[in-house]
């Protein structure tokens, strides 16, 4: 089973390297890690298990934050109407986005980031995500607001990319142009 000891923190190279492309059919290896860390997400959002194995909450988790340079991500969360995205993605990509840009108004975090970052993280407002599915099946997601800014994380991580990275150095609370706030 996973737990926080499993997740590297910033400073780790991993967090910052451009993850390499799983080979199609995955090793039964990395459908292990995969499942495992989807596992994990769930296990993070359940009281108990949370409290007894100190785990941090999460909704999504990319296989860098584990210090596996593999291109492959797990999501849980369910969203504001009940709608429940879990999913175990591997090759995930953005294949298109809308003009309009989404910032979470509390900003956001990471299981990867030991510390509080203030500041508006602007994202695209809607993507569109192609990736493969566990069991071979390739599969197309569109996605938006929330869901759009946890997945853009999730895919970030496997660039080498930060949340913070996204953040006006200036001034941490610039309002982005076209962005609406989801609260
Ligand atoms: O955003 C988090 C959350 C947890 C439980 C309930 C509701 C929200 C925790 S931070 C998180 O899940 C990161 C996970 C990371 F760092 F491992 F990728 C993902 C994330 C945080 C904020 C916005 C989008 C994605
Ligand atoms: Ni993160």
């Amino acid at each position: 089973m996973l737990t926080m000891k499993d997740i590297v923190r910033e400073g780790h190279p991993s967090l910052r390297e451009v993850a390499e492309e799983v080979k199609l059919p995955p090793t039964e290896e990395e459908l292990t890690l995969l499942e495992d860390m989807h596992t994990f997400l769930k296990n993070s959002q359940d009281e108990k298990i949370c409290e007894q194995y100190k785990l941090r909450p999460g909704v999504g988790l990319a296989a860098p934050q584990l210090g596996i340079n593999k291109r492959m991500v797990a999501i849980h969360f369910e969203d504001h109407h009940g709608k429940l995205y879990s999913y175990q993605l591997i090759n995930p990509k953005v294949v298109s986005h809308s003009v309009e840009k989404a910032y979470l108004g509390g900003g956001e975090g990471c299981l990867s980031v030991d510390r509080a970052v203030e500041g508006y993280v602007p994202r695209y407002a809607r993507v569109t995500v192609k990736a493969m599915s566990p069991d071979g099946q390739p599969m197309k997601l569109r996605l938006r607001d929330y869901a759009a800014i946890v997945f853009q994380h999730e895919i970030d991580h496997l660039n080498g990319i930060m949340f913070y990275d996204h953040i006006n150095k200036e001034n941490p609370y610039l309002v982005p142009e076209q962005a609406k706030v989801i609260e």
